[in-house]
């Protein structure tokens, strides 16, 4: 097995009495401060929040609305340290999950000292977008855009380019071109991003890369499987509990419930004779090991639990966080 660096999530701390994290004191010229990742769904949030901090923190998918809770991302340099603040892709609710998802993300734009508004580079600026763009001239929040996928740009690039330079000039905001997937122009974009940044303190410490408690991550591991081997509705469908992380010097633990909503997306899941479960649960384990840079044992069950995503109980219940 291949071991990968071991995640610095906020488990590896130990706290103080008083419940705070003890982070050194950062020198004079030290910038700190926290940028929110918005844009439409799958235009690449995630993929560029792990770009930048080095590490796989968000899940994600060619698959819409793959991100579900805000997840901070932490990258810090000898001169500052940038929080990057992941978030669900802002679209059209068609039930609770979405509403919650996209008044989350509306609570981030205001909430950071910069917005990082991300558009999909490879096809040119849509209503989407001038939606989204609407919605930060509303806030007060210093706006960068960055135009994302710019591998993937076909042979009428100068249209799109000039579509999104239409936009960044009517609202006088500093434009970013780069790849989230090759990280060709991501150097230019951190240099962006901390020249908007003001002085400020370590807010943690400084090998930490994530706020997100490890079980977290690994309900995630086993979502981004789902969404990657399943179609159409189930993705969606489903929510991840972590009932039991148990550590042993050899191997570790972990058994967890998918919550579907009905019997049939039960039924996809489990697959002909379990084969659908064991895929999930392989490629899952085989995240999870890397994840904790250990062997690990995963046991999944698959419980239906109708409308969870249309209750806000469950939702709450099941992780996401339900804000007012
Ligand atoms: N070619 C190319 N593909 C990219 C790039 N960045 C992201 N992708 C792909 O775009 C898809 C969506 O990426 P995500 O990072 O999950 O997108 P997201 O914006 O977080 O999506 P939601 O969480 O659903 O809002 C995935 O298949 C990525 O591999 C890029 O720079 N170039
Ligand atoms: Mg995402």
């Amino acid at each position: 097995m291949t071991v990968e660096p071991k995640v610095k999530s906020i488990d590896n701390y130990t706290f103080s009495f008083s419940g705070e994290v003890t982070v050194p004191q950062a020198p004079p010229e030290f910038k700190s401060g926290f940028i929110g990742i918005i844009g439409r769904p799958n235009v690449g949030k995630s993929t560029l929040m792990n770009q930048l901090v080095g590490q796989k923190i968000a899940i994600t998918s060619p698959v819409a609305q793959t991100t579900r809770n805000r997840l901070r991302g932490i990258l810090t340099t000898p001169e500052a340290q940038l929080i990057f603040v992941d978030t669900p892709g802002i679209h059209k609710p068609h039930h609770q999950l979405g509403e919650v998802l996209v008044r989350n993300a509306k609570i981030a734009i205001e909430s950071v000292d910069v917005v990082l508004f991300v558009v999909d580079g490879s096809t040119s600026c849509g209503t989407g977008d001038r939606y989204i763009a609407d919605l930060l001239t509303k806030s007060e929040t210093p706006i960068i855009l960055g135009v994302n996928k710019s591998d993937q740009q076909p042979s009428y690039s100068q249209i799109i380019d000039d579509s999104y330079s239409e936009l960044a000039k009517s609202f006088e905001w500093q434009t970013v071109k780069f790849s989230a997937k090759t990280g060709t122009g991501l150097p230019e974009l951190q240099n962006l991003l901390i020249e908007d940044l003001e002085r400020g303190p370590f807010y943690y410490p400084p090998d930490l890369v994530t706020d997100q408690p490890e079980r977290f991550i690994m309900g995630e591991l086993i979502r981004e499987q789902i969404l990657l081997l399943t179609r159409e509705e189930v993705p969606h469908s489903v929510a991840i509990a972590i009932e039991k992380v148990e550590e042993t010097p050899a191997i570790t633990r972990v058994l967890a419930t998918i919550n579907v909503e009905r019997d049939s997306q039960k039924g996809i899941l489990i697959g002909k004779g379990g084969a659908m479960l064991k895929a999930i649960g392989s490629a899952a384990r085989e995240q999870i090991q890397k994840l904790i840079a250990g062997k690990v044992y995963l046991e999944l069950f698959v419980k239906v639990q109708p409308k969870w995503r249309q209750s806000r109980v469950s939702l709450a219940e099941l992780g996401y966080r339900v804000e007012e």
